[in-house]
């Protein structure tokens, strides 16, 4: 005979998490695995997602945000797009005492309160791991070095972060010159387009592209193809993600260095959001690990790849 009570409790402990996550789009094939591992994750975990996609547009984010805290989740997970613009709508959580986890992108808030913790990458670092690949290259050549950059998306923590580590390394060369910058919004299409910019501009003039992310970098492949230049060999280009479409460049010789920027973030999110409902006290950041891939060992580095 169960006790009411007994009955109660086993239900409270029963009722799953139930977790909103507002997404920044599909821009990209990060983007695609950060998604999966997310989906998948929760699953693993037992924990009830509502996922929503932004479509890269801002105040459609602040829209799915507060339609999750409408709905009375337990917590609240997104990437932010850009990181202005959230004071407000971060408030409406707070006043419904819905806790939120920032994912991957950071968002610019001084009032700390506003959110409980910050999971995702250091951008910077990631830039400067470009950076000193350039720097390596280099060497002691005495002979100036034309850059472009196609970045990814105005106003997003990684397309300010990967700018400013990469800058900071580069600025110890005085033979180094980022000659042109545009953004490409990490989308492949327009990485091609502003890298098509870039070489009716000053085509015979660069040496390298800095892309913020291997999408970028497959489609300014493409435009230096189309261009009659061979990438990788009289450009070279350096990116950011390290996804397989960008080792099948480099084993291909045509990308020569892809900085990791591990997408596989959902195992370490519902962990945050467990301990959270359990109480527990979360680190105000937490930072993923990264390394660097470059062409010469590829092949070696691409088994076990999934994503
Ligand atoms: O590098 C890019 C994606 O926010 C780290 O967004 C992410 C970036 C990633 O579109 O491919």
């Amino acid at each position: 005979d169960k006790e009411p009570d007994a009955a109660q409790d086993t239900e409270k402990i029963q009722k799953k998490i139930v977790l909103g996550f507002s997404q920044v789009g599909a821009e990209s094939n990060w983007r695609t695995a950060n998604s999966e591992s997310i989906k998948t994750a929760a699953r693993d975990e037992g924990i009830e997602l509502l996922f929503l996609s932004a479509q890269q547009k801002p105040e459609n984010q602040i829209k799915d945000v507060r339609s999750l805290i409408a709905q009375q989740v337990d917590v609240i997970a997104f990437s932010p797009i850009v990181e202005y613009g959230w004071g407000t709508v971060l408030k409406e959580a707070k006043l419904a005492g819905i806790p939120v986890i920032i994912m991957d992108r950071g968002i610019d808030e001084q009032d700390k309160s506003l959110y409980v913790t910050h999971i995702g990458s250091d951008f910077a670092e990631q830039g400067r791991k470009a950076g000193r690949w350039l720097l390596e290259k280099v060497g002691d050549s005495n002979e100036r070095v034309n850059v472009v950059e196609i970045q990814g998306t105005f106003g997003s923590t990684p397309t300010n972060g990967r700018r400013e580590g990469f800058i900071e390394i580069i600025k110890q060369n005085p033979n180094i010159f980022v000659t042109n910058s545009k953004a490409g919004d990490f989308m492949r299409s327009k990485g091609k387009e502003v890298m098509e910019e870039f070489l009716n501009d000053k085509g015979s003039e660069i040496d390298v592209v800095y892309a913020h992310n291997d999408d970028m970098a497959l489609g300014a492949i493409e435009a230096i193809e189309e261009y009659g230049l061979r990438p990788g060999k009289d450009i070279k280009i350096i990116s950011i993600d390290a996804v397989k479409a960008a080792f099948d460049a480099m084993k291909a010789g045509k990308l020569n260095c892809t900085v990791e920027c591990n997408p596989l973030q959902g195992p370490e999110l519902m962990k945050a959001v467990k301990d959270l409902m359990a109480g527990k006290q979360l680190p105000k950041r937490i930072v993923i690990n990264e390394g660097i891939f470059r062409e010469e060992t590829a092949e070696a580095d691409f088994i076990n790849r999934n994503y």
